[in-house]
């Protein structure tokens, strides 16, 4: 009897264990972070303007909440990304800019951060990334190794360097862009002979499909990091033949839209444009260098859909959180930019998804606005995980993911230090260093031509938006060692 009991209890131990032990890990659900590069709001769940169709991205959009009024924290790279990563705002980090040096890095401004994907690591989680994260102007400052378990290293085609592209295996390739060489040297555009997965972002999302049908014991966060649709915009040549040149529109610019601009702003906007746009549009080029940009979205899209694919056919369908986001947008001819860098909608706006198993519902859009610097403090919730020690300048979407009309705060971007945008549901706000202020109703003017500023009608409706702008920017700042 006496041995039945204790026989009774040992199995009673292992039964409760495993019941502790599967709770647990449902309570640590497993994270895929797919994020695209320069990717604006031109594709078709977002936007219908342009011809290209992106299924796969609208797919991953209805199996949970669809983000329509989401923004970057920062129109470029190095400071969207690090807000995503480390869940501090541009104004707070000083973070702003791409820069080589050392004032750029968080690595060296904020040393010991418990960044997102160190921070999952710390609290058992598998970590790999694989791609463009990080922005990696110096790898070991701005993406440090030591917070991933694994890394794919990124890989890019760059600008006719044929060497480049006979090491991949690329031999025969129709060079479109008669442009004279920019200065930038990234700036062309083309088809490129190849399959899907012989580019550098193909052999990353093979890299993380491959993860995938792998066994793993611990919950895992999975970054995959695909630098399409940035420069140079290359794609396998399917994706430029599926877009008729003569369908490509340019995008709606009238000539008077910057009149109502005051001189600071256009100084600011105008800086980071590189004479860009002057030398496309004046080349003839704008036209295929917007097919190709969207070439280039329909391979990221293919690229989305291969990776969705095989997590459907996996054990990890059911119990992994998605996120999806694009770094920033990017402007093609609008207030005459070809460039981002800029505090307006098309340069600011992202793609932004959550699916979340057991919180959100399919097809579910929430036109609140939300900050990408929102998504540290969602995937600390949704995967019961601590507060990482210091302070998140987002918070957490799990109200909205649960009830899409639940109300938030404004959005706000910052483009260097000084220079900020408010967007709530309505409106935007933007103010500049320099002095100049603009206001646009987007309930009508989605392109942002008429700034009603200067209209004292709207005095109220600024100083509320206003309110949420950065104070003492700059101030907290850590000394760096240049
Ligand atoms: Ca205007």
């Amino acid at each position: 009897m006496k041995r039945i009991k204790i026989v009774l209890s040992i199995l009673c131990l292992i039964t409760s264990s495993l019941g502790v032990n599967s709770k647990e890990k449902s309570n640590h659900p497993n994270v895929i972070m797919i994020s695209v590069d320069d990717m604006n709001d031109w594709v078709s769940c977002l936007n219908d303007y342009q011809i290209v169709k992106t299924p796969n991205l609208d797919r991953l959009a209805e199996m949970g909440t669809l983000f329509t009024n989401a923004y970057c924290a920062a129109p470029l790279c190095n400071p969207s990304r690090t807000a995503i990563f480390t869940g501090m705002s541009p104004a707070r980090t000083g973070i702003v800019n791409n820069a080589r040096d050392k004032t750029s890095a968080w690595k060296l401004r904020w040393p010991e951060l418990n960044t997102m994907p160190l921070w999952f690591k710390k609290n058992g989680y598998t970590v790999v990334g694989g791609g463009k994260t990080y922005h990696e102007t110096v790898p070991e400052l701005f993406n440090p190794p030591h917070q991933w378990d694994e890394y794919f290293p990124l890989e890019i085609e760059k600008f006719k360097q044929k060497p480049h592209v006979e090491k991949l295996g690329i031999t025969d390739r129709e060079w479109f862009s008669d442009m004279p060489s920019h200065p930038n040297g990234s700036w062309d555009w083309g088809p490129f002979f190849c399959e899907d997965f012989d580019m550098g972002d193909g052999k990353t999302t093979k890299w993380a499909m491959d993860f995938l049908q792998q066994k793993h014991n611990k919950p895992f966060f999975l970054a995959l990091g695909l630098f399409h649709p940035h420069l140079p915009f290359y794609a396998p040549k399917k994706y430029f033949d599926a877009l008729p040149l003569d369908s490509v529109k340019l995008p709606e610019a009238p000539d008077w839209d910057l009149n109502d601009l005051l001189a600071g702003a256009k100084k600011i906007m105008r800086a980071g444009n590189d004479k860009g746009f002057k030398m496309v549009a004046e080349s003839g080029e704008l036209k295929n260098a917007i097919r190709a940009y969207l070439a280039s979205i329909a391979y990221v899209d293919a690229l989305v859909g291969y990776l969705l694919e095989t997590l459907e056919n996996s054990e990890y369908g059911k119990n992994t959180v998605v996120v999806f986001w694009s770094d920033h947008g990017y402007q093609f001819g609008e207030k005459e930019r070809f460039a981002k860098r800029s505090l307006w909608r098309r340069s600011s706006r992202v793609l932004f998804t959550v699916k979340a198993p057991g919180i959100t519902k399919p097809e579910m859009i929430c036109e609140q606005p939300v900050s990408l610097l929102d998504i540290y403090p969602t995937l600390l919730e949704l995967c019961n995980l601590p507060q990482p020690g210091h302070e998140l300048d987002g918070i957490s979407l799990i109200p909205q993911l649960e009830d899409n009309e639940k109300k938030r705060r404004p959005a706000v971007i910052t483009h260097e230090i000084g220079n900020n945008s408010v967007c709530d549901e309505h409106w935007t706000y933007i103010q500049y260093k320099e002095g100049g202020e603009e206001l646009y109703d987007r309930d009508v003017d989605l392109n942002e031509w008429k700034n009603l500023a200067k209209d004292s009608k709207y005095k109220g409706v600024i100083s509320e938006l206003k309110k949420w702008t950065p104070e003492n920017q700059g101030i907290n700042l850590k000394p760096v060692d240049k």
